[in-house]
């Protein structure tokens, strides 16, 4: 490695952006490059008028909130390649206290815990140098994504479609880690906490899961996102991956891990993120679920990428049309497609298997007749997984997979 490069990597700052980055991240006055900067988009909802701003490390983005920032990816971006981008990734925090500056190398992670036997501390570069790294793509998906589609709405951040990635992590297997931390028999979960702050309503942000699911071997400690440094407002320096499950659990600038002997009761895990404890995680419009458990695996979801809601096509002229597919982890079998609003189904082609938690492309062929056509699609993983041709309630807005409806006009 170069000097430069690991000059660059030693600190991370979201103040080097200029006047744009600090209005955008609400870290200072706004700024008239900003405003001049700003567009805006009409997303298909209610109120669905957002500004796209460029913050530090990102193009221009869909704001849902500046302080702290909570930016959704535009659509088009996930027909642009299986891969998202980094700085098109979308960013979703809680807490207005988020780190503006890391050192890289001087960042620690602490391991520790009432049922950790020796507690230890990891640098970046132990991290990088003493363990041998592991790498998988793998989808982040926030638990909200597609909430502002919800009907009846519910609250919480109001997002379309675009709160998801798909992304190759590289880093340390959790599990390696943990392997030095000798710990007892009485482990039941472990936490995970990062450097950012509560300020009111749950305070610090700390997430838990069950001891066998950090020792799977697959959760990662990653310190790189599609070959480079992860971006700031991604989690840099380390963050942690839980390929399948919902980017709740996928702790951003990790700094504390706790293995300890009870259920953790933190307001993240509880009462904050859960969903209605039966099978399909829903409930009837208004009522209240009779028991929750924390939020989990991703349901099956696909979505065609290349042709818009509202798209004109040529009548009697053959597209191909494309789109992304995924789930939990079980991977995709297969995709069907109906250009006839449901009534009839043929199977899609699926393109190149990049892992069973990765983004899958699928395409078919569409030679539209003259008039309007209401363009579906549906995925099956390989558990047999489906998704819903209605869509299923719940009060969080959390797990949206319908099939959704692409209307378009051929002339
Ligand atoms: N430290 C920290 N990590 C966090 C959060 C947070 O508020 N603080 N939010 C979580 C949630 S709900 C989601 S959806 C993902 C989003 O990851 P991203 O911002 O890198 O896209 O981060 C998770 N990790
Ligand atoms: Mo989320």
């Amino acid at each position: 490695m170069s000097e430069l490069d690991s000059t660059n990597r030693l600190r991370r700052r979201l103040v080097t952006g200029g006047a744009a980055a600090l209005a955008g991240a609400g870290l200072g006055s706004f700024g008239r490059t900003a405003l001049a900067q700003a567009t805006s988009v009409d997303l298909p909802i209610v109120n669905g008028r957002r500004n796209l701003v460029a913050f530090p490390e990102k193009r221009p983005l869909i704001v849902l909130t500046s302080r702290p920032p909570q930016l959704e990816t535009p659509f088009e971006v996930f027909n642009d390649g299986l891969i998202t981008p980094n700085d098109a990734f979308f960013v979703r925090y809680h807490n207005a206290a988020i780190p503006t500056s890391v050192d890289g190398d001087k960042h620690v992670v602490k391991i520790g815990g009432n049922a950790c036997g020796k507690p230890f501390e990891l640098t970046m570069t132990e991290l990088r140098s003493q363990f041998k790294p592991t790498e998988y793509i793998a989808v982040n998906q926030c638990s909200g994504n597609s909430r502002g589609l919800f009907n009846p709405r519910v609250q919480g951040g109001q997002l379309t479609n675009g709160a998801m990635g798909n992304a190759r992590w590289l880093g340390v297997p959790l599990k390696d880690v943990l392997a030095r931390a000798e710990l007892k028999n009485t482990a039941r979960q472990v936490t995970f906490n990062g450097l950012d702050n509560g300020v009111m309503g749950g305070g610090d942000f700390v997430k838990a899961i069950a001891v066998h699911h950090a020792l799977d071997g697959e959760v990662m400690l990653a310190y790189q996102m599609n070959g480079a440094d992860i971006p700031m407002l991604n989690g840099y320096p380390v963050k942690l991956i839980v390929p399948g499950y919902y980017g709740t659990y996928w702790v951003k600038h990790l700094s504390e891990i706790a293995v300890i002997d009870n259920v953790f009761g933190g307001f993240w895990m509880n009462p904050a993120y859960r969903v209605p404890d039966n099978d399909c995680a829903c409930i009837e419009p208004g009522t209240t679920p009779a028991a929750t458990r924390p939020i989990g695996r991703f349901t099956v979801r696909s979505f065609i990428t290349s042709v818009a809601n509202g798209a004109q096509l040529r009548a009697g002229q053959q597209t191909v049309v494309r789109g992304i597919a995924f789930d939990g982890g079980q991977g995709v079998r297969e995709v069907a497609y109906s250009t006839d609003g449901g009534a009839s189904w043929r199977a899609a082609t699926l393109g190149a298997d990049l892992g069973r938690y990765s983004f899958r492309e699928f395409t078919f062929g569409f030679t539209p007749e003259k008039g309007n056509h209401d363009l579906r699609v549906r995925a099956w993983n390989r558990s047999g997984q489906s998704q819903p041709m209605e869509a299923l309630w719940q009060p969080a807005g959390y797990m949206r997979n319908v099939v959704e409806s692409v209307k378009v006009t051929a002339a």
